[in-house]
């Protein structure tokens, strides 16, 4: 590793560090510094992050190439592996986070400050220092995340089904004891977790103390560009301008699984049983768009049949989404994409089967990892995976530190946002539909747009609400599952369909749980992709209504949605926001907007209900 030093003399503790990193993973012994804080300077800082920006560098790529490994190929193997690698990388970032705070008091530029802020906050799960517990840390996370990956749920002794397997019947099956045999077998493989999680909130909670956060939670909220206590509120304002929305679709899913499966089995003044939505996590409903379908307004087409129907197949799902990117003025993905991503679930091997894109040398090595189902659904979920590779290539120049999104919701919304744009007229032009239904139709697109985007809501938001108490110790581990269903009751109006306990860890069995990913920039991502894509429909001269508009083509959206995108982080995500939308809140008027003549077709039908739970 090169150092870079300067004519001045550089203080001790800074070369003694950068040396022990060139070392890799050498236990930090000398922390007496030569040179107390007050002297350290502006140039001492940049050094600094010089050095450690080439050092970061590299760690990235190895743990990167570790990590695909596991999760492509998940064995006790490639778990030790991950596992090892990614305590030395954690250790590193570790160290260079607490050697940042050594210029707390020290008179920076806004951008060096913003740099070592960001180095501050690098980690997701903090480690304590202490090397030994650092490696169990790791091997936790590694353990936890290979659980949900492997998870199963076994009928007997010979058949057991995966998640995809489970997801595909929860998709179409209308069984109320069929669907509830399947959710309670997949809740079951999250039962071992429990121990895991708890000491791995223990340990994660001391290394965010060492750093100077409360707890790890508050870390996490540390990384919006404002008080950790104001996001809290901002949060709070954004559910409280679409929660009406919200509470009008479930009243009226309410009554129409009430009519289907029968008022004994879903109460019309109550919440509504978790697997009856389409869902594990009844986090997207738009599988049950059938049974809820407007009466006069379906239009009369699904996505999933002509995608069959023109015979796509995964291959094929992805260019056509990449072209979409491709039309709005992005260069193509590299060839190296198309050869190193994983698109088909394997017949022989056990994967991280939930999608995910990577970026694994901050260059130009983009690949998504994802068991493709030929669904409607999927397609969708190709876009949102996209986007973030076409992000991760927007911001590559950036310095690493900033090599991220102005906030993690705008990571998750970039793919959204163009998947937003399949809209009929779309898929006219590319082929897949041949004639567009006119307007009257509307309402069934939305419901089923809603079904997903609105229905999503109140789940993005408490899944963290649940964590952030965790970690604070509000939530203790004999109240782990009680509070968990307080808040799906509370929030999504959803309860489980049979009794749960403690000895049942029902967080874990969504992904991000075990899986360590924080949750609410998918709220955030809902709110924001109405704006980028309200904004996006402006500048490419849309006249038509926004749920009608596609940026398809738009050369024009594609540059200002660049600008955006190769900023990273090194801006406030409120300029960021500005640069796009012209304006630097965040602000739920544009999904209120796109689904407004979906709320007034609620309202009408919701006459004479009782809503509410
Ligand atoms: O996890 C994801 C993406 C990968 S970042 C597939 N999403 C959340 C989920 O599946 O729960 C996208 C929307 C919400
Ligand atoms: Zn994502």
């Amino acid at each position: 590793m090169k150092i870079i030093t300067s004519s001045r003399l550089l203080s001790t503790f800074v070369l003694v560090s950068l040396i022990a990193f060139a070392d890799h993973n050498q236990e930090k012994t000398d922390n007496s510094a030569s040179t107390t804080r007050n002297e350290m300077t502006e140039e001492d800082a940049q050094i600094f992050l010089a050095n450690s920006e080439a050092y970061l560098k590299k760690l990235n790529k190895k743990v990167s190439r570790a990590k695909w490994i596991h999760a492509n190929f998940i064995t006790y193997d490639t778990s030790s592996l991950v596992a090892e690698a990614n305590a030395k990388k954690t250790a590193a970032v570790v160290r260079l986070a607490h050697e940042a705070s050594r210029f707390n008091n020290t008179e920076l530029n806004e951008n060096t400050r913003r740099k070592l802020e960001k180095l501050k906050l690098a980690l997701t799960l903090p480690a304590p220092q202490n090397a030994e517990q650092n490696n169990e840390l790791s091997q936790i996370t590694t353990q936890l995340s290979s659980l949900y990956g492997k998870g199963k749920y076994c009928l007997n002794e010979k058949t057991c089904l995966s998640l995809s397997e489970i997801s595909a019947t929860m998709a179409t099956s209308r069984n109320y004891d069929e669907l509830l045999e399947l959710w309670t077998g997949w809740h079951e493989v999250a039962k071992s977790m429990r121990p895991l999680f708890m000491q791995e909130v223990t340990l994660t909670n001391h290394g965010a103390k060492e750093l100077g956060y409360a707890d790890t939670g508050v870390m996490w909220r540390s990384k919006y560009d404002m008080p950790a206590d104001d996001f809290s509120r901002e949060l709070e304002r954004l559910w409280s301008q679409v929660q009406p929305l919200y509470q009008s679709l479930h009243c009226h899913i309410r009554a129409k699984l009430g009519d289907i499966y029968g008022e004994d089995k879903v109460p019309q003044n109550g919440s509504i049983p978790a697997h009856l939505l389409g869902n594990m996590w009844a986090q997207n409903w738009s599988n049950i768009y059938d049974m809820v379908a407007p009466e006069h307004g379906d239009p009369g087409y699904d996505l999933t049949e002509l995608l069959t129907q023109h015979d796509y197949d995964e291959l094929k799902m992805v260019r056509t989404a990449e072209n979409f990117f491709i039309s709005m003025g992005f260069a193509p993905l590299p060839d190296s994409f198309y050869e190193r991503s994983l698109f088909t679930k394997p017949r022989d091997r056990e994967v991280q089967c939930h999608a995910s894109a990577w970026s694994l040398d901050s260059k130009d090595d983009l690949r998504i990892k994802m068991c493709i189902q030929l669904t409607g659904r999927a397609f969708t979920t190709i876009h949102h995976e996209l986007g973030h590779n076409f992000y991760h290539r927007a911001y590559k120049k950036q310095p690493v530190f900033y090599q991220q999104s102005a906030n993690d919701g705008f990571h998750e919304a970039v793919g959204d946002t163009i998947a937003l744009s399949v809209t009929p007229g779309y898929l006219q032009d590319i082929g897949l539909l041949e004639d567009v239904p006119d307007a009257s139709k509307d309402i069934g697109l939305l419901m089923k747009m809603a079904l997903d985007k609105i229905a999503f809501l109140p789940f993005g938001l408490l899944v963290d609400q649940w964590r952030w108490k965790v970690f604070s110790g509000e939530i203790t581990p004999e109240n782990y599952n009680k509070t968990w269903w307080e808040l799906r009751k509370k929030y999504q109006g959803v309860e489980a369909p049979v009794v749960r306990t403690e000895e049942h860890f029902d967080p874990g069995a969504k992904y991000h749980v075990p899986g360590n990913t924080p949750y609410t920039r998918y709220f955030l991502a809902h709110i924001l992709q109405f704006e980028f894509h309200r904004a996006l429909c402006d500048i490419a001269g849309n006249q038509e209504s926004i749920h009608r508009c596609s940026i398809y083509n738009s050369k024009e959206a594609g540059g200002r949605l660049n600008r955006m995108l190769e900023m990273g982080s090194s801006r406030p995500w409120q300029e960021a926001l500005a640069e796009l939308t012209g304006k630097p809140e965040m602000d739920a008027s544009a999904i209120l907007e796109y689904f407004a003549p979906l709320q007034e077709y609620l309202d009408e039908q919701n006459k004479g209900r009782q809503c509410g739970w």
